[in-house]
This record gives structure tokens, C-alpha cells and sequence, in this order.
């Protein structure tokens, strides 16, 4: 077999000691340890361009060669920004209404693949196999075919396929649909996403393409990582800041589309509803800040600002604080000793393709005595785990219950409700979900190269 060629709108940084806070980058680090590679994408830098395209970057790191380009300010706004960030996140996480749509930016998000096309193609040999991830990317496969490309192409999209009654609200929703005829094979993370991707395509006269492989973490390391966690220093800081109160543990991106008012509330109406737990718990949520220039962004930060200090403001003690709140990244180290000392994980997307952040924390878990999981029905991850208490993210008191459900339940039920959901995350893992893709690709019939 041919190299494998990855193309992601961002690549991470291989000399970046700490991971950077994205679900793609942790699951592909951890597919990408076999054969030889090539990794394509933005630099994540932008730099004034005059005229032609720009030349990629090469770096090796042992069996990967990283090819970064720069994108032009103009670029990083219209493609980035305003068109993958803010028109296709909000539509495919359901919140049509949060879409800004705008015909410019849809010209140079088209402009952009392009552009991704004609800089890849001199990298490329007959044999190698394509595999183009997420959103930002949609049109790549087609921009490759009309340069000529006869590799084999895949596509896996991290978010969520909503159904056609929402993505038709896209202007050029349809090309978007006939660009995947481009792609041998379009992997989505669950089955209601392959479903309502196949179901698009019918709608509009299109064999099917979509196929679900939800996507997996590296339980062993994550599990030796927070085995090694609680001996470090930070963990025994936190032990000791709580004084005996149990641990609700959130992490998320800030993105709206992770429900974090709606948890706080739900937070909120636990202290309200179930006062034994005053004094007696900390919510603890880390929230490092992403794509802060887009406007709702920096709206949802004020609205939790003002949410966590009106809750602390009601509910504090003079020795107690109930919510600790942190928008910076924490290293991944930290986090794995910090979601094993934890009593519980509240998980409460109002929509996530997968969630990864669960399968961290299931196992990251101590067997001889787990923490309980709170997941939202709304995330990917939700029909894998349902031994977790599944929640509905919209309803604070569902998530009071849950939170008051978790923080009593006994170590039997916590135990026999851990072992099933860590076999779960045991059996498809990130290097599982990588060969099983794969795997699909290289059988998939191939479509039409002409
Ligand atoms: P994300 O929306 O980024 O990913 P998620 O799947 O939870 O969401 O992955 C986040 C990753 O970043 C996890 O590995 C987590 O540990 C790490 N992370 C999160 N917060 C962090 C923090 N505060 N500090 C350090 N690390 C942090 C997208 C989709 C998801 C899908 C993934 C993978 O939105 O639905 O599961 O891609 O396909």
C-alpha cells in the first residue's frame, strides 16, 4: 500500500510537547504510529500572500512528514471564520439560527479548497490513499478529481450530519452534496448521521456514501497517563484545595454548542433542590477559549462569566466555593489525574459528533472505585454509553437529579455500570476506528475518476 495522505484544515505542531485542545488532533495522533505519512493543512499562521499560492512547509518526524501552508488574513477570515466557523458549525450542531450566512464567504471557502488542492497535488504519488477530514474541507475531494487526482479519496466528518429539512437552509447545500460523489467513501460518527447524510443524498438524486465509525481515544495510555497523574503534584494540590468535598469535573472547548449555561444551571438547581450537597461538592469546569474573534463566541464567555459569578455570589461560604471555572487549556497529564479523582463527569452537549472528553473519563476511572458519567443524549457518544445516566441537556432539572443521582450512588452500581461502559470504549479505540476506515475505504467501489 501507498503512503497515507491526511489533510486536516489545521496540523498540529509535532514539536508542540502538549497536545492542543481538539478531538481530530488526539484522534489521529494516536491512528498515525504506522506506515509512512503525510499530514496537509494550515499552519494556523497567516501571512499577506502577493500573488500565487503559497509553498508548503516540509518538517519530518520520524514516520511523518508535516506539510503546513500559511493562509492570508483575508483567507483566515472568509474560510475559517465566517464560513466553517460561523455558517457550518452552527448549521450541522442544529443552530441554523446562529448561521451568518454570506455569498463571499462561500467564494473563498470554495476559493480556499482550491487553493488546498493545487498546493497538495505536486506532493502526491499515483499510489497514495487520501483521507480528507471535517467540515472545512467538503469540497476538497472534487477540487482534487478536476486537478486530476485517480487516488483513492476519503472523507470523515468529526460533527454531526443533521437532516436535509436543516442543511437545506445552506445556500449551495447541493453542491455540497454532489462535491462527496468525489470521495470513495464519507465516514460521519454515528448512524442517525449516516442516515440523515444518505438520506440528503436521496433527496437530491444521489447514490448513497455515508457510512458511521465513530471515533475512539487510546484507553491504555490514557488510562497509564492517569494512573501517573494522581502521584503528581497538581492532583495532590487539588485533593487538598477540596477538603474532602466530591469532584463534578467538565471539559470542554467554550463552544456553544457544548451546553455549559445549561449545565451551570443544572449545577445551580442541584445546590437549589438537593441542599445536603452544599459544602459538600465542587464543580469544577475547564473551559479553555476557542475561536474568540467570532462574536457568539465571545457572547456565550460573557454569559458564563455572569453565570458562574451570580451562582458563586448565592451559594459561597466564606470557606466554600461551588463552582471553580478556568478558560485556559490544562495539560492533558493534569486532566487525566484531575478526571480520575473526579465523582462524577458532567457531559452535556446540546449536540457533539462524539465527545471524546466521556472516554477519557471513563477510562481514566479506578476500577476498584469509578466515578459515575453524565452524558448528554445528544452527544455522539450517547448510544455507546448508555450506562452512563443519559441526560437531557436542555432540562437543569434532569441534570440536578443526575448530578444528585451520581454524587449518592453505590460503589456496586457504580462498578457493574463503569465495567460495562469501560469494555465499550476498550473495543473501539482511535487505532480501531482509523484501520476499520481504512479498511472500508480500500473496499469501497470506487467511483468515477473521469
Ligand atoms: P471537539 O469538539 O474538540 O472535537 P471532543 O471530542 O470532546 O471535542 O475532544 C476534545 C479533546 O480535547 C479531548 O481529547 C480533550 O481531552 C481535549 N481537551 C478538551 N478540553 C481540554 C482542556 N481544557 N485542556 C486540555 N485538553 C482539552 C470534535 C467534535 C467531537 C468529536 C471530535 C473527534 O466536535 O464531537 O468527538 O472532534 O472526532
Amino acid at each position: 500500500m501507498g503512503r497515507l495522505i491526511i489533510v486536516s484544515n489545521r496540523v498540529p505542531s509535532p514539536r508542540e510537547r502538549s497536545q492542543p485542545a481538539g478531538g481530530l488532533a488526539v484522534g489521529l495522533k494516536d491512528a498515525l504510529r504506522e506506515g509512512e505519512s503525510l499530514w496537509f493543512g494550515w499552519s494556523g499562521k497567516q501571512v499577506q500572500l502577493h500573488g500565487g499560492d503559497p509553498v508548503p512547509r516540509l518538517d519530518r518526524v520520524d514516520n511523518v512528514t508535516y506539510a503546513t501552508i500559511d493562509l492570508t488574513p483575508l483567507q483566515y477570515e472568509g474560510f475559517y471564520q465566517n464560513f466553517s466557523n460561523g455558517i457550518l458549525w452552527p448549521l450541522f450542531h442544529y443552530r441554523v439560527g446562529l448561521m451568518n450566512y454570506s455569498r463571499t464567504d462561500w467564494e473563498t471557502y470554495l476559493a480556499v479548497n482550491a487553493m488546498f488542492a493545487r498546493t497538495l497535488l505536486p506532493l502526491l504519488r499515483p499510489d497514495d490513499v487520501i483521507w480528507v477530514h471535517d467540515y472545512h474541507l467538503f469540497p476538497l475531494g472534487q477540487a482534487l478529481r478536476d486537478l486530476g487526482v485517480k487516488c483513492r479519496i476519503g472523507f470523515f466528518l468529526h460533527i454531526p450530519f443533521p437532516p436535509w429539512s436543516l442543511v437545506r437552509s445552506l445556500p449551495g447545500a447541493e453542491l455540497l452534496l454532489e462535491d462527496m460523489q468525489s470521495y470513495d467513501l464519507v465516514g460521519v460518527q454515528t448512524p442517525e448521521d449516516a442516515e440523515n447524510l444518505n438520506h440528503s443524498l436521496e433527496v437530491n438524486g444521489l447514490p448513497p456514501r455515508g457510512q458511521a465509525f465513530p471515533i475512539g481515544i487510546d484507553p491504555d495510555e490514557f488510562r497509564a497517563q492517569a494512573e501517573k497523574s494522581m502521584q503528581g503534584p497538581e492532583v495532590r494540590r487539588l485533593e487538598d484545595s477540596l477538603r474532602g468535598a466530591k469532584l463534578v469535573l467538565g471539559v470542554d472547548r467554550l463552544d456553544y454548542s457544548k451546553g455549559l449555561p445549561e449545565r451551570f444551571r443544572g449545577y445551580e438547581a442541584l445546590l437549589a433542590r438537593y441542599p445536603e450537597h452544599r459544602g459538600k461538592v465542587t464543580f469544577l469546569q475547564v473551559a479553555p477559549i476557542s475561536r474568540g474573534g467570532v462574536e457568539e463566541y465571545r457572547q456565550l464567555r460573557r454569559q458564563l462569566d455572569e453565570l458562574t459569578g451570580r451562582i458563586n455570589g448565592a451559594y459561597s461560604e466564606f470557606d466554600w466555593t461551588p463552582i471553580r471555572y478556568i478558560t485556559r487549556p490544562l495539560p492533558r497529564e493534569v486532566l487525566a489525574g484531575f478526571y480520575r479523582r473526579a465523582e462524577a463527569a458532567l457531559i452535556t452537549p446540546l449536540r457533539d459528533g462524539m465527545n471524546l472528553v466521556a472516554k477519557e473519563y471513563v477510562a481514566a476511572q479506578d476500577p476498584a472505585d469509578p466515578g459515575v458519567l453524565i452524558l448528554s443524549h445528544f452527544a455522539g457518544a450517547a448510544p455507546e454509553m448508555d450506562e452512563g445516566i443519559l441526560v437531557n441537556p436542555y432540562d437543569p432539572d434532569e441534570i440536578a437529579d443526575a448530578l444528585h443521582e451520581a454524587l449518592t450512588m453505590g460503589l456496586a452500581e457504580r462498578r457493574t455500570r463503569w465495567q460495562v461502559l469501560e469494555r465499550e470504549v476498550s473495543s473501539t479505540t482511535a487505532v480501531s476506528w482509523a484501520a476499520d476506515f481504512m479498511r472500508a475505504l480500500q473496499a469501497a467501489p470506487a467511483v468515477d475518476r473521469s
